[in-house]
């Protein structure tokens, strides 16, 4: 190997060990800067023959080239890694997932009074709303409960300044209800005219001083009020047994009456339900309470009691749901917990 054949390996080498753009610079000075070797060869053909210099003249162009060319090589490889090098840190993976927003559903106690809204609404009841904080008079005393009555402790009902209270159960708008429907007619009223029939339910939050794993402190109910001439414990009985049996998806279930005591119905009744088949078979299961309408209460609502007669009802739809989900603790429903939530979607 000539001397400039080894001068152009070693500024090969010496470019392609330059680690960054500096470092390659520093390399180039050495052979191609000022007093780079390859200059220095080209200030000593001074001393050469015409002759001479052509031909050593030509060779050290030549390989001055071949230099030139190892230095954009290298240039050009070491802008390549760095234009990789920012590409991977600005990268962004557009195959990430994006953020999606968290589907809601309706609470499975919700999910219970839609359904009893339209099964009720499929047999003509309309449906009433209603204020949970009540006054004593429509919680208990319009519905004929005395001023002793266990359920007026505190020990029962969450009372609020003023002597209000949080309604423990959905049968004021029993009256609240009758009392508008009778103003609405008022002038029939008067005239001794019938009016028309009053077909309501009236689902809604209701609250005691209770805490277990069948009861809770704030639970629903339903209240059902059909109050006619001629309304009878038979359309109760066949009000229940269609409900039910729409409600539960089964013909196969019982319903039977067990003789209770309400101040607001005379004669009252719990009511129970059985299914025939599944894993509660053969179990009574009390669902609500029920009765004829006391006539203190139709006297309550405005109407003469010797005319007006039907009947009212209160479901628990905690209850319900609990009875169609399977669930045997009242407090999951009421615990927030998505994971136990989120199955009833
Ligand atoms: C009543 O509240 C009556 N107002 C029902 C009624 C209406 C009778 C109209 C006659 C005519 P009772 O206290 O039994 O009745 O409650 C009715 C239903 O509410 C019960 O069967 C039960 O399913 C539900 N319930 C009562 N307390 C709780 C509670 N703390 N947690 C969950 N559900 C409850």
């Amino acid at each position: 190997m000539n001397d400039l054949e080894l001068l152009v390996q070693s500024a090969t080498e010496a470019f392609v060990a330059a680690a960054t753009p500096a470092d390659l610079e520093n390399a180039k000075a050495r052979f191609l800067g000022k007093s780079g070797s390859l200059t220095e060869l080209l200030k000593g053909m001074g001393a050469l023959s015409v002759e001479d210099k052509k031909t050593r003249g030509a060779a050290i162009n030549q390989a001055k080239q071949q230099v030139e060319a190892a230095l954009t090589a290298r240039r050009q490889a070491l802008a390549d890694d760095e234009l990789a090098l920012q590409l991977r840190a600005e990268s962004l993976d557009v195959s990430l997932p994006g953020r999606r927003r968290g589907e809601g559903g309706l609470h499975p106690v919700s999910l219970t009074l839609e359904r009893m809204e339209a099964i009720f609404g499929s047999m003509g009841f309309a449906v009433a709303d209603g204020p949970e904080i009540e006054t004593d008079w429509f919680n208990f005393t319009a519905l004929n409960t005395p001023e002793d009555h266990p359920a007026r402790s505190m020990h029962d009902t969450f009372y609020v300044e003023g002597g209000n209270l949080l309604r423990t159960h959905t049968s004021p708008m029993q009256v609240r209800y009758a009392v508008q429907h009778v103003k609405q007619h008022a002038e029939a009223v008067g005239r001794g005219e019938r009016i028309p029939e009053i077909r309501v339910i009236a689902p809604g939050r209701t609250y005691r001083v209770d805490s277990d794993a069948t009861h809770s402190p704030m639970f629903h109910q339903c209240e059902g009020l059909w109050i006619g001439e001629a309304v009878s414990f038979t359309d109760l009985k066949a009000v229940f047994a269609d409900f039910f049996r729409n409600f539960f998806e089964t013909d196969d279930l019982d319903i039977r009456f067990r003789p209770s005591f309400f101040p607001f119905t005379e004669p009252s009744a719990e009511v129970d339900i059985a299914f025939a088949s599944g894993p509660l078979k053969g179990r009574w299961l009390e669902v609500g309470g029920s009765g004829q309408v006391h006539p203190n209460v139709v006297r309550n609502f405005g109407l003469d009691p010797e005319k007006y007669i039907g009947f009212a009802f209160g479901l628990g739809p905690d209850r319900l749901t609990m009875l169609r989900y399977g669930v045997n603790d009242l407090r999951l429903f009421y615990e927030g917990d998505l994971r136990f939530l989120s199955q009833f979607q």
